[in-house]
């Protein structure tokens, strides 16, 4: 038994080293593929200037995980062909890896690597546009408008179980659909009435937790004309699944001509809302009313 296993560590170099060339083939291989073929298909598309940031975000998660993953099948593939048992008469153990200090050193080396550049670049990215996620009440990061386009608020106001957008720059209508004006920068103020929900508009990037008595703010800067669909991503209840919506990035004349028509259409209902608030607590409203 002694024989094979001296052989075996002797040939530990040999081995490391041809696991090594071929990951590193592997890798280079994978890397253009993962980065210049898959990433640009990645969702959620470019809709946005936040949905584009998010493609960036996950060619990279992709393209960091692309090595690792390399590396565990390339010597999963090597110890199976390397160390097949070619006698079948022989019970024969390799070295114990168990306890090796420089396999501890490395591991240690790459995977702290890895999750700090990783917890970084995370941070970097969130603090640069809010990343189309939810911020809470006091944003850390403000987008800029875009040049030559407007800045708009629109309160998502989500319940039992649908969406309304209430527009504060228009006399506080509310509506039932959402249009919103190509190149400009958006900032929803996502709220509900009753129970947690989710704004999810999956081709503008956005995403945000929709709570009741708190404000959730979420940025985004529209590109041009873009069909989005809305989902509610927290399950909510019994119709949950139904409470989706459909959403239109227009050009700013049309969307003024929009907004325009809500507030006609719109205004005997509008005189009957509560005033424009951060956040609402109709069982309050019921008790006063
Ligand atoms: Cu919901």
């Amino acid at each position: 038994m002694s024989e094979p296993v001296a052989e075996l560590t002797a040939e530990g170099p040999r081995h490391w080293r041809n696991v090594v060339v071929l990951w590193l083939i592997a890798t280079v291989i994978m890397l253009p593929i993962v980065i210049f073929l898959i990433g640009p298909g990645l969702p959620p598309g470019n809709g946005s200037v936040q949905a584009s940031g998010q493609v960036t975000d996950n060619t990279v998660l992709l393209a960091t995980a692309t090595p690792v993953a390399l590396g565990v099948l390339v010597y999963l593939g090597y110890v199976l062909f390397a160390f097949r048992e070619r006698d079948p008469e022989a019970v024969l153990e390799g070295p114990a890896i168990r306890g090796d200090s420089s396999v501890q050193f490395w591991w240690l080396i790459v995977t702290t690597t890895l999750v700090l550049f990783l917890a970084g670049y995370g941070t970097v990215r969130l603090l640069a546009d809010g990343s189309g996620g939810g911020q809470g009440p006091n944003p850390l990061s403000t987008p800029s408008v875009p040049a030559g386009g407007k800045r708009l608020v629109v309160q998502v106001v989500a319940q039992q179980w649908q969406f309304n957008f209430r527009f504060p720059g228009y006399g506080g209508v509310e509506t039932n659909a959402l249009e919103l004006p190509e190149n400009s920068l958006v900032q929803f103020n996502v709220t509900s009435l009753d129970v947690i929900h989710s704004f999810w508009a999956y081709e503008l990037g956005v995403k945000a937790d929709a709570n009741p008595g708190v404000n959730n703010v979420a940025y985004v800067q529209t590109k041009g004309p873009l069909i989005f669909h809305v989902r509610c991503a927290e399950l909510c209840g019994l119709w949950h699944g139904y409470m989706f919506d459909q959403g239109q990035v227009v050009p700013k004349a049309q969307f003024a001509a929009w907004i325009a028509q809500q507030q006609v259409r719109f205004a005997p209902a509008t005189k009957t809302l509560p005033p424009y608030s951060k956040t609402y607590f109709p069982q309050a409203l019921r008790r006063a009313g």
